[in-house]
């Protein structure tokens, strides 16, 4: 078995369960965890997605570095400027629509099949707009913030797929000719009642939730991991730095997503 890459930020305790405990012992917990567990939900944030090669919004290399938030991101942005938007909208598109799911997306997959094979459940909550989990088949996923992929009206709600690249501008609804927006959840605008639904659902049922390559900062999915917790869930960070749920989770692996997840999945 091949070790992946990856430090051990935090560890709470061990689990009661003995088997394979010998092999790998931090990481051996968690795997363990997670074959015994009965329920499973994830949380996933754009730093999985940065393993395929899509940026991630903060940090050295995000993209609030190079660009406004509150210029692109927001429903006033839109209503100023909807030229503007759709047009970083176009440049994502294609930046997204060049890349593939990475080994962590797959990893999610065959977790998934697994928990299905023995009749537990399995939820996977994304903040990412990219599609790439369901690209990769993931099948019970949640996409908080929407997806790039889809145009909703601003007049008539209407919402379709649309994977033109470029998407022309200004896009009209075939309905009733006003101007399509990107079905993505901007800063100030609230998430999707059904969306919230199916997230809390799954976080105050999970045995075991993962959090997997968010930093953790932005409502209300930076609220997900306490109310895991507080329901009882043993909660496991992945992520490449150290967030300010670090001090919260159960255990914390410093590592690459594309490393740290598949080997979820190994013996021991
Ligand atoms: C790796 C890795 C590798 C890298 N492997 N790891 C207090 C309470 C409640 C709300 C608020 C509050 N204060 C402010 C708010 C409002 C706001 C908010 O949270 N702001 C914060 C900035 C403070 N929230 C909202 O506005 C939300 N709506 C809301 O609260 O509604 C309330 C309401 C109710 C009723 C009526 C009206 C309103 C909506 C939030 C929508 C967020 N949307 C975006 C969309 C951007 C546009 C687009 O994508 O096209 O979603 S913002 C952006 O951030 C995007 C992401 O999904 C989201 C989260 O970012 P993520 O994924 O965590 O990325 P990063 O870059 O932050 O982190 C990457 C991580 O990966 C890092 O930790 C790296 O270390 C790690 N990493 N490489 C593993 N290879
Ligand atoms: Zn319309």
């Amino acid at each position: 078995m091949r070790r992946p890459e990856y430090s051990v930020v935090r560890m709470e305790g061990t689990t009661a369960y003995t088997d394979g405990m010998d092999v790998d012992p931090p990481l051996g917990d968690l795997r363990v965890r997670l074959r015994h567990a009965r329920a499973v939900a994830v949380l996933t944030g754009s730093g999985i997605s940065a393993d395929s090669g899509i940026p991630t919004f903060r940090g050295a290399d995000g993209l609030w570095k190079t660009f406004r938030a509150e210029e692109l991101a927001t429903p006033e942005a839109f209503a100023r400027n909807p030229q503007l938007v759709w047009e970083w909208y176009n440049w994502r598109r294609e930046v997204i629509a060049s890349k593939q799911p990475n080994a962590a997306h797959e990893a999610l997959v065959e977790l998934e099949r697994r928990f299905e094979s023995r009749a537990a459940r399995f939820h996977l909550i994304t903040q990412n707009v990219d599609g790439l989990h369901r690209a990769a088949g993931s099948r019970h996923v949640t996409e908080i913030h929407g997806n790039i992929w889809w145009v909703r009206c601003t007049l008539c709600g209407e919402f379709t797929d649309n994977r033109d690249v470029p998407i022309q501008i200004l896009p009209s609804c075939t309905e009733c000719q006003a101007v399509l927006r990107p079905h993505i959840v901007w800063f100030g605008e609230a998430l999707a009642e059904q969306d919230l639904q199916e997230s809390y659902k799954a976080l105050e049922s999970c045995e075991v939730l993962l959090i997997i390559g968010t930093s953790g900062l932005v409502y209300p999915a930076a609220s997900f991991a306490p109310i895991a917790k507080a329901a009882g869930a043993y909660v496991a960070e992945l992520n490449l730095e150290t967030t300010p749920s670090t001090d919260l989770v159960n255990c914390s692996f410093q590592g690459r997503a594309k490393d740290l997840v598949p080997a979820l999945l190994e013996q021991g």
